[in-house]
């Protein structure tokens, strides 16, 4: 790569190698009924590292993309036999959004109005055939970048800085979400909220720098200990809240106490032979889906409360 003058341009370079290791994280579908140009495609984006799968039509594409959700890109020629480009893009966009998904419009030169159209259904940007390799590159990256930094982005959002579990924000969010597409299903799933025992005596004895530690250790004994399926949040201070997905009231019972187990068999090394413990009581609720989700997180909250005056240390469901 070169620059105006004809001279390498380091920073692009640096660039351009940075580009291309994150590509490898991203698959790429290349939608086009010729299969010449499909393969041309394919090399081209090989070439800059990403996984490529293609097919000859938006009905494959649709099919393609259900088979493997973790597609980041679709590049998309417009006329195709069974469903063109443009009835493709409208489809994707009925379920992934720019911040899940962009795609990448091809059109030619007689199709005047077409790229608008793209545009105006979701596709993020477009290509005119026929292009030169170098442009075919340069908006092809545009594009997988914009949709990293969007990703960043909500994943600061939606995270806890101190521990990276999910914040109360999006907890609500992302529980209200599963509420509804769990309902009249019949599945069960249980809340639990969890507080450290006598916290106050660690940040007192150790400094406020220790509790962080031993916060962040309690976050990773939590999210190590439940399903990938399960939801960890940090709620504010040293309260978590953990919801068991798909489960009854006795397994759920069963978790909770193993999670109270763990934190109190686990010892957070301090320094030389110094060693930390700590508890931790848990408010523990079978979700009741005649409430909201804050009254149900308030009903658990009051059983937090009582496993606290019962003496901590243990759970209440
Ligand atoms: P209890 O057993 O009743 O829960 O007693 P406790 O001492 O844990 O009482 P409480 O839950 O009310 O105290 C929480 C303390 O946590 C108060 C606050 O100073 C401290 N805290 C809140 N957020 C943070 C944080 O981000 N880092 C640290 N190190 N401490 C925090
Ligand atoms: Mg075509
Ligand atoms: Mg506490
Ligand atoms: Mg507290």
């Amino acid at each position: 790569y070169v620059n105006k003058s004809g001279v390498d341009d380091i920073n692009y370079i640096i660039h351009t190698i940075q580009r291309l290791q994150n590509n490898q994280k991203h698959k790429v579908l290349v939608v086009d009924d010729s299969r010449i140009f499909r393969q041309q495609m394919q090399t081209m984006l090989e070439n800059l590292f990403f996984n490529v799968i293609s097919v000859a039509h938006g009905e494959e594409a649709i099919g393609m993309l259900q088979a493997q959700p973790d597609i980041s890109l679709v590049l998309t020629d417009y006329h195709m036999p069974v469903m063109d480009g443009l009835e493709l893009t409208i489809q994707i966009r009925k379920t992934y959004t720019k911040n899940e998904l962009c795609i990448l419009a091809l059109s030619s030169n007689e199709d005047e109005e077409i790229t608008a159209l793209f545009l105006k259904h979701g596709a993020n940007d477009y290509v005119k055939k026929p292009f030169s390799k170098e442009e075919f590159s340069c908006r092809v990256n545009n594009s997988i970048e914009a949709l990293e930094n969007i990703q960043m982005i909500t994943n600061y959002a939606n995270r806890d800085y101190l521990t990276g579990l999910y914040n109360r924000r999006y907890f609500f969010e992302t529980i209200n979400e599963y509420i509804d597409e769990i309902k009249d299903s019949g599945e069960k799933f249980s809340i639990g909220m969890i507080d450290i025992d006598h916290f106050k005596k660690i940040n007192d004895t150790y400094g406020h720098d220790v509790g962080d530690k031993v916060i962040t250790a309690l976050a990773d004994i939590l999210r190590s200990s439940t399903n990938p399926h399960d939801v960890v949040a940090r709620f504010g201070g040293e309260e978590f809240c953990v919801v068991l997905k798909n489960i009854n009231q006795y397994s759920a019972h069963e978790i909770f106490n193993r999670l109270r187990e763990e934190a109190e068999k686990f010892s957070f090394h301090l320094k030389d032979e110094q060693y930390i413990n700590f508890s931790v009581s848990i408010g523990a609720l079978l979700f009741n889906e005649e409430e909201s989700l804050e009254e149900n997180i308030n009903a658990a909250d009051m059983l937090l409360y009582k496993a606290k005056d019962n003496g901590r240390d243990q759970v209440v469901f």
